[in-house]
């Protein structure tokens, strides 16, 4: 079956004024629309057409002959992730068990959030920052282009996209902002903790 691009988990105007809709018409209708229907076009007629999605990214990173493949599977599995990472009066307190390995791992709640963020500042051009659960820690990591922790044998607990059109037309060059903002105002954590649950 052909991939498809699912729906917003919420309306477009929901994440405003933190990510407006016009971000979210172009980013989930334009951007993320692309890379579904190439990543049909490009996997039509190969040994990976009909294959599960995490199957496409794992058969195609590292492969110089599919690496347009992974672009658009990679890109559609961090997009897939990323709108159900975020919600509507996101951000605020962390459900417990997660809270508490946070603090364990990072030190404080805090120190996470400044080393996701220098994560993210510090992946140059474009790309992505994640939480991971790597072999029972957790670890912020950054990606460049479609690269994610699946790709690598992690865990992806949340991520952030720092692809310019992710947060140019309401941060425009002010990376930084937007990333604290993904924090404190649109994280879904409730997400972030059964994702961890279900890792852990
Ligand atoms: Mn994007």
């Amino acid at each position: 079956m052909a991939f498809e691009l699912p729906p917003l988990p919420y309306a477009m105007d929901a994440l405003a004024p933190y990510m407006s809709a016009e971000t979210l018409e172009f980013h989930h209708g334009k951007h993320h629309n692309a890379y579904v229907t190439t990543l049909n076009k490009l996997v039509e007629g190969t040994d990976l057409a009909g294959k599960d999605l995490e199957a496409v990214v794992a058969a195609s990173f590292g492969k110089p002959d599919r690496q347009a493949i992974f672009n658009n599977a990679g890109q559609h599995w961090n997009h897939i992730q990323f709108w159900q990472w975020m919600k509507p009066n996101g951000g605020g307190a962390i459900p417990g068990e997660l809270e508490k390995k946070l603090i364990e791992d990072f030190g404080s709640v805090d120190a996470f959030k400044e080393a996701f963020v220098q994560a993210g500042v510090g992946q140059f051009g474009s790309g992505w920052c994640w939480l991971v659960l790597d072999g029972g820690r957790l670890v912020t990591m950054k990606t460049p282009n479609a690269e994610n922790p699946l790709a690598h044998g992690k865990t992806a607990l949340l991520g952030c996209d720092v692809w310019e059109h992710s947060y140019y037309i309401d941060y425009r060059n002010r990376r930084p902002d937007y990333l604290k903002a993904f924090l404190d105002s649109m994280v879904n954590w409730e997400r972030v903790a059964e994702m961890y649950g279900q890792a852990a």
